[in-house]
């Protein structure tokens, strides 16, 4: 096995979350009778350009071609994604002369905030199902993954991009070394590239294991985005770190001997790295143990509940879910149901689990006795959402960093 990025063969397993179903994989009732396709999820440190990737790769067809996740189905991410749209378009000057190309656009949440600057737009998104979306809304959309024949395709009928963006879509790319090259093809000289990835040091730091599943390879520093971007002849010349997923790194990047300035940030996130000891293989060792010790807390945690006689529901049926509830082994006979607003899950089943997703109106007819927040990185909004439940006495749990109930 050698590292996806630098080809070194030194690359250390430091931690093994056993074998999990594809986290998007949901179920139809039809489904749950055939064998579920589980694969190995474990993670490698490389000793040499320090990033932390993914051991068994699954083919990106089997999971982005026909996609559930719809980046608008939170009112959080609608927030994030229009706030980011506004800031690229005023902090970079775009105008109508202006291309911003969306890899992995989705339903063209972030396109659509780009357009209200009259900027010209492309999104790039694989899964045929929610391209669709994305159409439907106005969004011109490609329905391909990023190759060079999509992107000689654009330069053809649009130019070059002004502004190339990839937001949490950056750690899912397989060939992430012929991407870069179709970015740096299609971007401007003063060109930028824009993405916004879960940053591993939050994962260290909040135990955000449960974002680790087979559609991530790649599990970022700024460390390692750093000598990957070298690599291709580009600089990192800003980050920001924003809270999205749990906690992410959005990041800006420009071809080598472009315009743009090197902001401080730059250095002062790398040598905030280098203080927590990110290049060194015990750290990450480190956080392994405290996931193991995590997962048995939150076992007993539920496992007490369930003593107790009392009834647990999940609200959002999440991919981190896929990993946390089958690498804790809480299944149905832990969790009566999961809630999610999401129409393309409910009516399904959890991937390993087999947890029905239903409604949230299923609170009203079964109210559980507490709620297992599994889409923890939007706790704010379901509590909100949630009030009079909590006023019924409904009890809410967070799993992570450590089970709590609020
Ligand atoms: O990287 C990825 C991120 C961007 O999104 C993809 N690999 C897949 C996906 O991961 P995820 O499914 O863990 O993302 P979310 O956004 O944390 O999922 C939240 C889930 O909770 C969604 O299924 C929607 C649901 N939800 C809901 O039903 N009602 C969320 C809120 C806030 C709500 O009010």
């Amino acid at each position: 096995m050698e590292c996806r990025i630098c080809k070194n063969k030194g690359l250390e397993i430091f931690l093994s979350l056993g074998k999990s179903p594809l986290a998007n994989n949901f179920l139809s009732k039809e489904q749950l009778e055939n064998k579920e396709e589980t694969y190995p999820l474990e993670l490698a440190f490389c000793n040499n350009c320090k990033l932390v990737q993914l051991t068994c790769i699954v083919p990106p067809e089997l999971m982005f071609k026909n996609y559930v996740y719809v980046s608008s189905t939170s009112t959080t991410f609608k927030i994030h994604f229009t706030k980011m749209s506004e800031d690229i378009s005023n902090s970079f000057k775009l105008n109508d002369k202006s291309l911003v190309v969306d890899v992995g656009s989705n339903d063209g949440l972030l396109l659509k905030g780009v357009q209200k600057f009259g900027v010209k737009t492309i999104g790039v998104e694989p899964a045929t199902n929610i391209a669709e979306i994305a159409q439907k809304e106005g969004i011109e959309t490609i329905n391909d993954f990023f190759s060079r024949k999509v992107v000689n395709g654009v330069i053809e009928k649009k130019g070059n991009a002004d502004v190339v963006t990839a937001c949490n879509v950056f750690a899912h790319i397989d060939d992430i070394d012929e991407v870069i090259g179709n970015v740096k093809l299609l971007l401007k000289e003063n060109g930028i590239f824009v993405i916004e990835v879960q940053y591993f040091v939050d994962t260290i730091e909040k135990m955000t294991f449960d974002n680790v599943y087979h559609e991530h390879i790649s599990y970022y520093t700024l460390t390692s985005l750093n000598f990957f971007f070298k690599k291709h002849g580009m600089d990192i010349f800003n980050v920001q770190r924003v809270d999205s997923h749990g906690g992410s790194l959005r990041v800006f990047v420009k071809k080598t001997g472009g315009k743009h300035e090197i902001n401080e940030e730059v250095k002062k996130i790398m040598d905030y790295e280098k203080s927590i000891d990110i290049e060194d293989l015990e750290t990450y060792k480190k956080f392994a143990n405290k996931v193991y010790e995590v997962k048995e807390k939150l076992i007993s945690y539920i496992q007490d509940i369930k003593n107790q006689g009392e009834s647990i529901a999940g609200y959002g049926a999440p991919a981190k879910s896929t990993t946390l509830l089958n690498f804790c082994n809480i299944g149905k006979d832990f969790i009566d149901y999961v809630v999610d607003d999401n129409p393309l899950k409910i009516g399904l089943y959890t991937p390993g689990a087999h947890i029905p997703v239903v409604s949230s109106e299923y609170l009203d007819e079964k109210t559980p006795d507490y709620v297992l927040i599994l889409a923890w990185n939007f706790t704010h909004e379901i509590l909100e959402k949630t009030k009079k439940y909590a006023n019924q006495g409904v009890k809410f749990i967070i799993p992570l960093p450590e089970p709590k109930i609020v």
